[in-house]
């Protein structure tokens, strides 16, 4: 595969766990997505972008080669995929895909930490980030790799332990098998390519990214609006969460108390509220922010 003249590619996982949120952040970065004929390709209509629709494990190899200027993917992969060559850079974490790559034994497994599993077999579908933690700490034991299934191993007699993702854990639960190590904690990320865009493509690839940071920068922020009294203005901007400087404004007709107004780059919880209601804040509305840059 090699690139189109003339327009941008952004690699995104085509059906999974990643596969929507990607689009959204494409989709509220302003980029208007049309399907194509061709299900392995997106056309963006408002702009000389193509979305190209693979498996996540593919993507971190397209970005690092230059066949795609952009790829969103989990960290996760990303590490799975470094073998020395050159290397996507990562721009920023994107907040979605949480999950960590654990270490998990069957209560038959005497855990007493790293070294119980010196000498075992640990099946993963992530044999060289496991590998490497392996070697980190100090102990040799033989990688299983497997696709997937990876928590029937233990059951099926085909290795002592797994290391595998976890998000809530019903999986570990489901199989009898207890987390007792974090190797990775993963997210996805949106990662770039090392090999430079054609020059005219340039510009539209930095205000790309600038566009999904801010879009990540506003998800969860809150914009707040509150009547303080004077007397207690500190303490409430103070219970203000991730705020910086609010703007204080004065209230027509009332000299004891005035107006704030923050950006809050943390969720506003109810207890946060009733913090501000305490020292005496009323009116108090929280808003969504659509875009911040
Ligand atoms: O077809 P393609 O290769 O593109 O997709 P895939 O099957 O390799 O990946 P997919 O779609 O399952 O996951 C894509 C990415 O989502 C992963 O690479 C992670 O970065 C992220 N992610 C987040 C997860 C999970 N959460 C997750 N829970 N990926 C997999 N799981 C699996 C895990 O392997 C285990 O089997 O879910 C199970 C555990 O979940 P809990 O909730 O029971 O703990
Ligand atoms: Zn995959």
């Amino acid at each position: 595969m090699s690139t189109v003249k003339g327009r941008l590619r952004i690699a995104v996982q085509k059906s999974g766990r990643l596969s929507e949120r990607s689009l959204d952040l494409v989709r509220d970065a302003g980029l208007r997505v049309v399907k194509g004929t061709n299900d392995l390709l997106y056309r963006i209509e408002n702009a000389p972008i193509d979305l190209l629709r693979v498996r996540d494990d593919d993507i971190p190899t397209f970005v690092a080669d230059g066949v795609c200027d952009l790829g969103i993917v989990g960290e996760n992969v990303l590490e799975e995929g470094r073998n020395g060559g050159p290397n996507a850079e990562v721009v920023m974490p994107l907040g979605f895909g949480r999950c960590t790559l654990k270490i998990a034994v069957p209560p038959t497994l005497d855990y007493a930490g790293p070294a119980s599993l010196q000498g075992r077999r640990v099946a993963t579908s992530y044999p060289r980030v496991l590998k490497r933690w392996l070697a980190d700490q100090g102990v040799t034991a033989e990688v299983v790799t497997m696709r997937g299934a990876v928590e029937v191993a233990p059951r099926l007699k085909l290795a002592h332990a797994i290391c595998d993702l976890v998000s809530t854990g019903a999986t570990l639960e489901a199989n009898g098998l207890q987390a007792r190590e974090t190797v990775l904690d993963s997210q996805a990320v949106l990662i770039r390519s090392p090999v430079a865009p054609e020059p005219e493509l340039a510009d539209l690839l930095n205000s790309i990214v600038e566009r999904m940071a801010g879009v990540v920068a506003s998800q969860g922020a809150k914009y707040v609006m509150l009547n303080a009294p004077r007397a207690n203005l500190d303490r409430i901007t103070a219970l203000l969460p991730g705020a910086g400087a609010p703007t204080v404004m004065p209230l027509s007709g009332r000299e004891d108390a005035v107006a704030v107004h923050a950006v809050c780059q943390e969720a506003v919880f109810w207890e946060t509220l009733e913090k501000l209601k305490a020292e005496g804040a009323s009116a108090i509305l929280v808003l969504p922010i659509e875009k911040m840059m």
